[in-house]
């Protein structure tokens, strides 16, 4: 083995303006639609992995507690590809912390596979390009690949796409700062892969949503690239409650009171003149998207909405890097 045999990476979460929902068929779990992200700064997971010759399986520690099942299963597949590239053999301990809260509705699974990705192909002495490492991420969790990159960020889906994640413009690209309105500390019940199979397998608005989603990609990836807020916002807001639509007619809904009450009082604040929209994803949080110099006070009034608990305020940021890699 060439190089690192220990790395540690660390990753933010994004959000989707543009979303993401259903996969493509066949391998590789290319999502079924192009989506675009804004990747956040403030909120981070910290990943170290470390190839150690005296391991006899994978070892999987999360915020402190050794995980089992499904979650460790998960690594152990990104680590076998890494595994397979590297032409080693070695077994791996993975230690990964978030420093936000995991049922805050912020997407751990992009932040972590971002970071585990990233920290795996340094510490097995590969030299990828990110391109290649966010191709690695989408296998474990699509939205992970976003995360290998900062700022605004798409991840190509649909017929003939290959899955690829690619930057499309600066954090500082827009002036946006992201209310995220947390609603409750449960897990949410329905995890987005489930809910993505159900919505793909029932839902009678599935065809409309294939159909919708790549156009409604375009005009956000336009409306950013011309540095237009209110528009962007319009079309994340339209992005996000056409993605719930199709996955409520098909039984999942990720709604409780609470989101519905924060996205009155957005639509309320817009009401008034001031440039609020919202956007939700698998699970009961809102988040809000505002300018800069909007943001107290939307932030004020969306913290006096029965069932919001408390709010995270994000910026735009940068993507996954190392931050430390070495031999024993
Ligand atoms: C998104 N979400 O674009 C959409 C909007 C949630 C709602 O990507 O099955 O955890 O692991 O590829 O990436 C969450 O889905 O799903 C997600 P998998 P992932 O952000």
């Amino acid at each position: 083995m060439n190089g690192a045999r220990s790395a540690t990476a660390v990753a933010h979460p994004n959000i989707a303006l543009a979303k993401y929902w259903g996969k493509r068929a066949g391998e590789g779990n290319v999502p079924a639609v192009p989506s675009l992200s804004v990747t956040l700064a403030g909120m981070s997971t910290t990943t170290s992995v470390t190839f150690d010759e005296t391991l006899v399986d994978d070892e999987l520690v999360l915020g402190g507690a050794m995980a089992v099942g499904r979650p460790k299963a998960r690594a152990s597949e990104l680590l076998d590809r890494v595994r397979a590239a590297a032409g080693i053999a070695t077994r791996a301990r993975v230690v990964s912390t978030n420093d936000f809260p995991t049922a805050s509705g912020l997407a751990s699974s992009a932040s972590g596979f971002a970071a585990l990705a990233l920290a795996s192909v340094r510490a097995a002495g590969l030299d990828w390009r990110a391109d290649e490492v966010a191709d690695l991420a989408r296998r474990s969790s699509a939205s992970a690949a976003r995360s290998v990159f900062g700022g605004f960020v798409e991840l190509d889906g649909g017929d003939g796409a290959t899955g690829a994640a690619r930057p499309v413009a600066a954090a500082h690209a827009l002036d946006m700062r992201v209310l995220v309105c947390v609603t409750t500390e449960e897990a949410k019940a329905t995890s987005s892969t489930d809910g993505m199979r159900a919505t793909q397998a029932t839902s009678p608005y599935w065809a409309a949503w294939l159909a919708d989603a790549p156009q409604s990609h375009a005009a956000i990836r336009a409306a950013l690239l011309a540095g237009d807020f209110a528009r962007v916002g319009e079309l994340a807001e339209r992005s996000a409650l056409a993605m719930h639509a199709c996955a409520m007619a098909a039984g999942i809904v990720y709604f409780s009171p609470a989101t519905i009450a924060a996205l009155a009082e957005v639509r309320a604040t817009r009401a008034l003149g001031l440039p609020a929209y919202a956007t939700i994803d698998a699970g009961p949080h809102l988040k809000c998207l505002v300018k800069a110099g909007d943001a107290a006070v939307v932030r004020g009034r969306l913290a006096s909405v029965p069932g919001v608990l408390r709010i995270l305020e994000a910026t735009p940021g940068e993507g996954a890097r190392v931050v430390t890699a070495e031999a024993p």
